[in-house]
């Protein structure tokens, strides 16, 4: 038995509401429920069920590439089992199942979970196919600490952690705006490449995805990782640190539509939390940006066999 079957429950929701069909599609879809560290308002647990359920009242057109996702629909592999309170042990189930998706040429789509969920899945990248992969981060904040309350496994630390095993020329961050002079001095004293929502606002998506473009080219592989307070709280109000200033859903997906390509090995999107997600708006944008990044992945001509 692979151990992905071990350290994976089924769920009675699935993605979009259907089962793709795992010979087709590449993609899988796993929830990871991981919510031990979160230091505001938590709730992550609870995300991988509501953004499984907004999946499903979403069309699953793309009008950017004319791609219908629900040709090329993922195979929800379930939720993997978390140790609630033992984070170290719940990133080791992560990487365990990502490792042994990625080793299978799959791509796994992890829906978070608070965001020290892409520890273990780099880890289990890392360990499949090795250190030569860019990561690509949206988030609003750096976390970029060393450690958080004691923690070296905190979601304020999740970059920090990514970069000390892909070196930090294989770390980009866009839409900051929320760091301590501590993380601003050490991410300019590790060059690690940054665009500011500010930046993101002043250049377009165009520019940032060419820089972005620029940056992946330094590397075989891509993992995207997108923390769900790179948006404004006027778009994603359902989050666990809500940062003011944020990018609208047309910036990201304008960057990402030019960004995402075959080279992409792994996705997260992380850090919703349904408790404060007023009518359910923030699940329903985490939804939407799987149902985009497949389109745009099956447009690059990646992650499937054959088509309907
Ligand atoms: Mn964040």
């Amino acid at each position: 038995m692979s151990l992905r079957k071990v350290y994976l429950s089924p769920h009675t929701l699935t993605f979009l509401g259907t089962q793709g069909d795992p010979g087709r599609t590449l993609f899988s879809v796993i929830g990871v429920p991981l919510d031990s560290t979160s230091s505001f308002r938590s709730g992550t647990r609870f995300a991988p069920y509501s953004i499984r359920l907004m999946s499903q009242s979403l069309e699953t057109m793309s009008l950017r590439t004319g791609i219908d996702v629900e040709d090329y629909a993922p195979y929800d592999e379930g939720n993997v089992s978390i140790s609630h309170g033992n984070v170290d042990l719940s990133l080791r189930y992560v990487e365990a199942v990502c490792e042994d998706l990625v080793r299978e040429g799959r791509l796994p789509i992890l829906l978070g979970g608070e965001h020290t969920i892409s520890v273990g899945s780099i880890r289990g990248i890392f360990k499949a196919l090795g250190s030569d992969t860019c990561y690509l981060v949206l988030d609003a904040h750096a976390d970029y600490r060393s450690e958080y309350l004691g923690f070296k496994l905190s979601h304020a630390c999740t970059t920090r952690r990514v970069r000390e095993l892909l070196g930090p020329s294989n770390v980009f961050i866009i839409g900051l705006r929320a760091l301590s002079k501590d993380e601003l001095r050490s991410l300019k004293v590790d060059g690690v490449r940054y665009v500011t929502s500010i930046d993101v606002l002043r250049l377009g998506a165009r520019e940032v995805a060419r820089r972005v473009n620029d940056f992946k080219s330094t590397c075989s592989r891509l993992y995207v990782s997108i923390d769900m307070d790179v948006f404004d709280p006027a778009y994603a109000p359902g989050v666990t640190t809500p940062e003011p200033e944020g990018l609208s859903p047309t910036l990201v997906f304008g960057v990402l539509s030019r960004v995402l390509d075959k080279s992409v090995v792994g996705i997260d999107v992380v850090e919703v939390s349904p408790p404060y997600d007023v009518g359910m708006i923030t699940s329903a944008l985490a939804a939407k940006v799987v149902l985009e990044s497949i389109a745009y992945i099956v447009a690059s001509g990646g992650a499937v066999t054959s088509h309907p």
